[in-house]
């Protein structure tokens, strides 16, 4: 299920600790939709993602890479 165009998503993950979280995130997130753009910031525990995937599935797919979505 997708959206009819991209939207911007700003998500808190408070365990995103080191690169390798950020690089697991932005793998899950890219395995449910490869054209999504992923930031993720590691000082301030925020993932912004450009995504056409619907953002309750981005939360679930983050959550099923084993990170909370605060
Ligand atoms: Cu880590």
């Amino acid at each position: 299920m997708t959206a009819d165009r991209p939207m911007t998503l700003q998500l808190t993950i408070p365990d995103m600790a080191c690169a390798a979280c950020a690089e697991t995130i932005t793998k899950a997130v890219n395995s449910l939709d490869p054209t999504a753009q992923v930031e993720a910031n590691l000082q301030t525990k925020q993932v912004r993602i450009e995504t056409q995937a619907l953002p309750e599935t981005v939360k679930a797919t983050i959550s099923a890479a084993g990170y909370t979505v605060a």
